[in-house]
């Protein structure tokens, strides 16, 4: 019998696949909702980001965990804003969001595409405890959130 650790797992990848793949976790009421919730995450994601911005910075102290925590967060979220960038989210709210990324989707999901390995490499770079190699990499990975918000994001 599959163990219930195994069949957690099992489960979870089944939702995370769900939720990357088809979107169907993340099925907006109206587009004030999708706005929201893309905002919502990407606040998150940013407060996070700073947290370790600040200690590679040397603003905050260098805690080598709390590093790992931040940037382990930070990788979980990059995920999920872009279905709130969905057809028909391009009015509804307050909203920054440039209607480029609409008549450019293509070209709006090579930034997201550039994200996601650079937020990966920041947690593994965060796992070597070394200050250095978080700075490297967080350098990296502010570099890929800039190019997309110059191109698709309002001042
Ligand atoms: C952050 C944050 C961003 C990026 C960006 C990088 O800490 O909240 O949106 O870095 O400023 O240039």
């Amino acid at each position: 019998m599959m163990s219930i650790k195994k069949a957690v797992a099992v489960a979870c990848m089944a939702a995370c696949g769900v939720l990357a793949t088809s979107g169907a976790l993340a099925q907006f009421q109206k587009p004030e909702d999708a706005v929201k919730y893309r905002q919502s995450a990407l606040f998150v994601m940013g407060t996070h980001f700073g947290r370790i911005g600040a200690m590679v910075q040397g603003k905050a102290p260098y805690d080598p965990k709390l590093a790992i925590e931040n940037a382990e967060v930070v990788e979980a979220m990059a995920h999920l804003p872009w279905i709130g960038f969905g057809p028909g989210y391009d009015k509804g709210g307050t909203t920054k969001a440039k209607p480029a990324i609409w008549s450019e989707q293509d070209k709006f999901k090579e930034h997201q595409e550039k994200l996601f390995p650079a937020v990966q490499k920041l947690t593994a770079a965060a796992k070597t405890n070394d200050l250095g190699n978080l700075k490297a990499a967080f350098g990296s990975a502010a570099e890929t959130c800039k190019a997309c918000h110059d191109n698709y994001r309002d001042k």
